[in-house]
This record gives C-alpha cells, structure tokens and sequence, in this order.
C-alpha cells in the first residue's frame, strides 16, 4: 500500500519593513512560492501577519496608516498576484495577513488557499496576546488586543487532497487546547505561523527560553497529538524589534525533521509522511481506548485544597 506522502514547505520571512511596498513584499512571497514548487512542494506555509509589519509592536494613531495594514478582501487587488502564482504553479498556501470585515471587524487571520487559487479555510486567531493598551515604558508593543478580536470561527479542520489541515497562529501554539481541538476534529497537519520578539518586555523570566519554549510548545502539540505542524516565522530584526526564527517542520513523534538557520527569507522543506499519523493514533495517542475524558471530572473544578499554596 502506498504511503500517503504530501511536500510542504515553511516560508520563513524576514522583516517586513514600514517602508516596503505591497508589491515589494508580495514579490518576495511569490520568489519563496516559486522555489518551494521547483523542490516539488504542494503546500506553502506563510508567516502571521505575512504581508505587513507586525504592527501591534507599536501604537498606530493615525487612522488610515492602521487601516492600510488590513486586507478587505482576499484575494485583494494587492494579492492578486500571488493567488495567480499560486495557481500558475498549482501549489497550494497558507496566508497569514490583518483582515478586515465587510461590517468592519478587525481580526489577525490565516487563510488556507487551495492549488487552484481558491480560498478553501479561514481561521481567526482565538489567543490574542498582549494588550489592549500601551505599555508605558516598553522598548515596544504588543496591542493585539487592541487591533483585532477574538476569532469567532473558533478551532476548524479543512479536508484538502488525501488529509486534514488545521491552521493556528503564534500565540494559539503555546496552547495544548489548540492541537487537541484540532486533532479531536481529525487534523493530520497543522499550519501556523508566528511573530515572536526574541524578549519580550514584560515577559522577562522567560527571555532567555524564547527559541526553546518555540519549538516546545510545537513539539509537545505535534507529539501529544499525534499530528504534523509546521510552524513559520517572520523573523529579523522589523521595525526594531528582534524577532525569532526558528521556522520547523516537526513530525507526530514530536521529532523537528527540518528547521530554518537564518533569520532572512528561507524556505524549508520536506516530504512528510501522513500515515506517521494514524500509527502514532493507533499505538499511542489512541483516544478511543486510552482516553478518558468522562473520568477527568469536570476540569473547571477548583482543587479542594486551591492551586495555589
Ligand atoms: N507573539 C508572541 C507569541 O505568542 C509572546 C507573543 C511571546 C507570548 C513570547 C509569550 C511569550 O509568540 C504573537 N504574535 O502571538
């Protein structure tokens, strides 16, 4: 029996400057789309915030600057070109981008488009980290909070060729609940990619365990799911502030089987096997018959003696 074997590629980004034009920072995604299909990729998997700077690093007052960091629409006259690409080299892609709503809601989104330029899955990002407003003192932002809603498509899986996509963005990795969800609705793989300062101001006990709990947090979800995850960062230094790379490819045994080594655009790629999946789901992380979720009692129940001591 053949194995069920699907080419993906991670397409790391470095910075995405203020000063750069749509079509500048489009031409550098098509440049990463090309090459990933000459290494016979069949999915491609942009950063969070992909086409823009991550601008919830900095307060945006002036009106239409923050709405200029927004897509309307997808494709929109400005990402055309890249669906065409997409289309012309039949690979499909995963996009993350700012969007904004019909009836003007605001969201940081991620968008699965299929190898015939279609839109296949959306997903908006449910863990906004962050804040609603400035951090005094703070060498620089994060207003997530202040620049998007919480996702209201909640957790979805998108059936695409012979498996099950499910997308998540950067912050969503560092929580369990986002691969168990996914994996309760059968995804196989999960796409994601992320902008993460290399320190975070207000974060500083963990500075030093940013690349680590990176590919941690990824690597626990791959492994205690039994799923593929390819994780893809914008990284380098944008608008000043440092950001990781680190963008990986990691395997349902948790193992990274590829990972970027700079922090510029770089592609990262390789052939996965998704039957890897069904043995770990039926050796290991069999839910059927290991999991127990009747006996967990119900997990909002404080601990008799409290969690805290
Ligand atoms: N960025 C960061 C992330 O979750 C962060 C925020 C950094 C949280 C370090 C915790 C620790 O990777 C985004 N955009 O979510």
């Amino acid at each position: 029996m053949t194995t069920r074997s699907l080419t993906v590629a991670a397409a790391q980004l470095g910075p995405v400057p203020k000063s750069a034009s749509r079509p500048d920072t489009l031409a550098r995604l098509i440049k990463l789309l090309e090459a990933a299909a000459t290494e016979g990729a069949q999915l491609v998997v942009f950063p969070e915030a992909a086409l823009t700077p991550f601008f919830p690093h900095w307060l945006v007052d002036d009106d239409n600057e923050l709405l200029s960091y927004y897509e309307q629409s997808l494709p929109s006259p400005d990402t055309r070109e890249l669906f065409d690409a997409a289309r012309e080299l039949r690979v499909a892609f995963v996009l993350g981008y700012a969007e904004r709503t019909d009836d003007d809601r605001y969201f940081n989104t991620a968008a699965l488009v299929d190898e015939t330029g279609d839109v296949i899955h959306r997903y908006r990002k449910i863990h906004l980290p962050g804040f609603q407003s400035v951090q005094d003192g703070a060498p620089f932002q994060n207003l997530e909070k202040r620049y998007f809603e919480v996702g209201d498509l909640g957790f979805g899986v998108q059936s695409w060729r012979n498996t099950t996509i499910g997308l998540a963005i950067c912050n969503d990795r560092r929580w369990a609940e986002t691969y168990r969800v996914l994996a309760l609705k059968g995804a196989e793989l999960v796409c994601l990619g992320y902008n993460t300062p290399a320190s975070t101001p207000h974060l500083t006990e963990s500075n030093d365990l940013t690349d680590f709990q990176n590919h941690l947090s990824m690597q626990a979800g791959a492994y205690q799911n039994s799923m593929w995850v390819v994780g893809t960062a914008k990284a380098g230094i944008e608008e000043g502030v440092a950001q990781i790379g680190g963008s990986v490819i990691i395997a349902p045994s948790g193992e990274i089987i590829a990972t970027a080594r700079t922090l510029g655009d770089e592609l990262v790629t390789a052939e996965i096997d998704l039957d890897m999946v069904m043995r770990y789901r039926r050796d290991v992380f069999n839910f059927e018959q290991h999991r127990r979720p009747e006996h967990y009692k119900s997990i909002t129940e404080p601990h008799p003696r409290g969690n805290t001591r």
